[in-house]
């Protein structure tokens, strides 16, 4: 096999892309400067440890782009130490459960299957297998958190970890509530913020910071930036856990997270990754960014909006992020389903279970769509009516191919009136 092969795979790739209707709520296209520094040269180097104290030579032009990075998501967020090494948010997560816990501790977190994530304590994830997970949930009736079965199951369980956040929950969370029952039970408390950190950047949704002894997050969803992942620690954070060393020295938290990443859970960090992180960082300090970010949330407003007044149901009836999670039970059709057959109309976007799904995860009776890609290529209010019909008409229409084309060709000729890449 030559690597022309994997070139050419490549460019179908970008057509893919191009041409198609991007509803996958965890993906987004970065700029063509993220680009061009996650396909640099730094590719090449070695660099296990950190800034100024690593165990290879030639790291002082690496040392500057690493510090660049770490000093732009400090001021992005309002943190008061970051690691960007993780390579992706399951690694971000990985290192907090290796610095926080012992093996056989007790984890809470969101169930998957209401909206939570592999990473915070499924049975299949090494956070199910080597800890003991307990669950939170949503309401069956009105598919939000239900936050005084939260702090009775921790009051209950005394977690020594709680985390907060999802993959598919499309509501703000009340960090602060958290934060009560933690301190209550002496748990440390985490936020996951993969999905919604670029619009907690900006101010939009509620930060957990001022909440939460750690955040993690993916720099890839609405940050619009590298596949990656990141850790954070907020000002105000005092050490929950009077780490102590094996010496019985008591450890910096910062020491702790960084000895957690590197060498706890990884090897050499990927510099290339890191710079495209730094180039992340720094556009989402921009005003533009802020535009994009209060777009992404009209966006999703607008469409979930649209879907319902064409008869989606629409868990929790709406989003205040960029994200929505339909139920497909009235439209007689599964997830599964429906994710194959908006594929074939070139629209893109993840089966995924509903809270209380009689469906298994491989079948699903509900779809995810989110709107940070499409945000990115310029749509606006009046196109999120058009998705809307769109996905009415698909979904109408599964075995129609004649529908199926005809879709697929009005979505490709408004994604080629919105041209993506430079290069
Ligand atoms: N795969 C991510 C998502 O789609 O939400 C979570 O890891």
């Amino acid at each position: 096999m030559e690597s022309k092969k994997i070139f050419e795979l490549i460019e179908k790739e970008k057509q893919r892309q191009t041409k198609g209707l991007e509803l996958i709520a965890s993906e987004n296209f970065v700029s063509d400067e993220v680009m061009k520094a996650a396909g640099s040269v730094l590719t090449n180097k070695y660099a296990e440890g950190y800034p100024g104290r690593r165990y290879y030579g030639g790291c002082e032009i690496i040392d500057q782009i690493e510090e660049i990075a770490i000093e732009s998501a400090k001021k992005l967020f309002g943190a008061a130490y970051v690691n960007v090494q993780p390579h992706s948010g399951a690694q971000a997560n990985a290192a907090v459960f290796l610095a926080c816990l012992k093996p056989g501790d007790k984890v809470m977190g969101l169930d998957l299957a209401h909206g939570g994530h592999l990473t915070h304590g499924s049975p299949v994830n090494f956070s199910g297998l080597n800890y003991d997970p307990v669950f939170y949930k949503v309401n069956k009736e009105d598919g939000r958190i239900n936050y005084e079965d939260m702090m009775a199951t921790a009051r209950r369980e005394k977690p020594k970890m709680i985390i907060v956040g999802a993959s598919a929950y499309s509501r703000d969370f009340n960090y602060k509530k958290f934060r009560e029952v933690a301190d209550e039970i002496g748990a440390i408390l985490m936020a996951d913020i993969s999905h919604p950190a670029g619009l907690i950047a900006k101010g939009i949704l509620s930060d957990p910071l001022p909440y939460c002894h750690i955040v993690t997050t993916t720099t890839h969803k609405t940050l619009r930036g590298t596949r990656g992942g990141m850790i954070m620690l907020g000002k105000d954070f005092e050490n929950p856990f009077g780490y102590k060393t094996p010496k019985g020295e008591i450890k910096m938290m910062s020491q702790v997270f960084d000895g957690a990443v590197f060498p706890g859970t990884q090897g050499g960090p990927l510099e290339h990754i890191i710079a495209a992180k730094a180039i992340t960082f720094i556009e989402a300090l921009s005003d533009e960014f802020l535009v994009y970010a209060h777009q992404v949330v009209k966006n999703a407003q607008v469409l979930s909006k649209s879907l319902i007044e064409r008869g989606f149901e629409i868990i929790s009836g709406g989003t205040d992020n960029h994200l929505m999670l339909i139920d497909l039970h009235n439209k007689n059709i599964t997830g599964k389903v429906a994710e194959k057959v908006l594929e074939k109309a070139a629209i893109t976007c993840n089966k995924n279970m509903i809270p209380y799904d009689d469906r298994s995860p491989f079948i699903t009776s509900g779809i995810r769509f989110g709107t940070a890609a499409v945000t990115t290529r310029g749509l606006k209010e009046n196109d999120m009516i058009k998705i809307a019909d769109f996905v009415n008409e698909v979904i109408d229409n599964p075995e129609n191919d004649k529908v199926l084309n005809k879709v697929r060709e009005e979505v490709n000729s408004l994604m080629d009136s919105r041209p993506l890449f430079n290069w």
